[in-house]
């Protein structure tokens, strides 16, 4: 008698496409061959149905969250390991790289930070950026009404300070230059070709660092789908033009390392 299979259910990923904490859990997810089906995470309208989803009416809760056939996963480190145990893909970290991952999670996230404050900052001033950034369901008159409110409640939630840009942009150099330096000895270490900021082999190090760069420039649609003004939002002109040599090597990294993108392009 035939055996009847029942296909695994695949896991579901909760994400804004565009974020740099969601394009980390969606590499390391990729990189390791795990299926997963993609829910896009409207913030403030889909805050009490997540919180519902994950029995979870008081404290914070943010994405990326992954729901897998036994429990939630919450936040990109978590999933991005959650991927390292469960995957197929080539390890992206030792047990004795944990601690030189960290401590680029650490930065990378400090840019994730700055970048949402500037981000957040540039969809109000960008004309037509607030109404691009709400969902297509929301009727042309409210769209920048919606968008407002949305940012706001970003803001609020997660303290950010509009007014700091100076010292948001300072952060941002910041790691860009320690991202330089560590590509500079692993150059000498190398001998020139793809070069990698843990080990010498491709880490979640490097998926971390590559989405801090994608908050100075975003990488191309083919990889992260992004609207035409959200990009524009994103975008830190002078800092692109002084870390060119760093966003090459994102470019290279995304080339070689990404496997199919995050889906179909956004721009118009
Ligand atoms: N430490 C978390 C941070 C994630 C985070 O800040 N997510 C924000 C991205 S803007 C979010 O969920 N925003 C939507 C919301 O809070 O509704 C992680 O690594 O995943």
């Amino acid at each position: 008698m035939p055996t009847q299979v029942t296909p695994a259910r695949p896991q579901r990923l909760f994400g804004i496409s565009y974020s740099p904490w969601t394009e980390k859990a969606r590499w390391a997810l990729e990189h390791h061959g795990i299926p997963y089906t993609f829910s896009e995470h409207t913030p403030l309208i889909d805050e009490l149905p997540m919180r519902l989803r994950l029995r979870k009416l008081r404290g914070s809760i943010s994405v990326p969250t992954l729901l897998t056939k036994d429990s939630f996963v919450q936040g990109s480190l978590a999933i991005a390991r959650w991927a390292d145990a469960n995957g197929h893909g080539a390890l992206l970290e030792r047990a004795d790289e944990r601690a030189a991952v960290d401590a680029w999670d650490a930065r990378a996230e400090r840019a994730f930070e700055a970048g949402r404050a500037l981000y957040s900052a540039r969809l109000r001033s960008t004309p037509g950026a607030l109404e691009d950034a709400v969902p297509a369901f929301v009727p042309e008159p409210l769209r920048r009404t919606v968008g407002r409110i949305g940012v706001a409640f970003i803001a609020r939630k997660y303290g950010v300070d509009y007014q700091a840009e100076a010292v948001h942009e300072a952060t941002l150099a910041e790691v860009l230059t320690a991202l330089r330096r560590a590509l500079a000895e692993a150059a000498s270490q190398s001998g020139g070709a793809l070069r990698y900021v843990v080990g010498g082999h491709f880490t979640l190090a490097d998926i971390v660092a590559a989405c801090a760069v994608n908050v100075v420039v975003p990488v191309g649609s083919q990889y992260v789908p992004i609207r035409p003004r959200t990009r524009e939002a994103w975008t830190r002109t002078a800092l692109a033009l002084e870390f060119g040599d760093v966003i090459s090597w994102r470019d290279a990294l995304y080339a070689r390392h990404r496997r199919d993108g995050a889906g179909p392009s956004l721009v118009a």
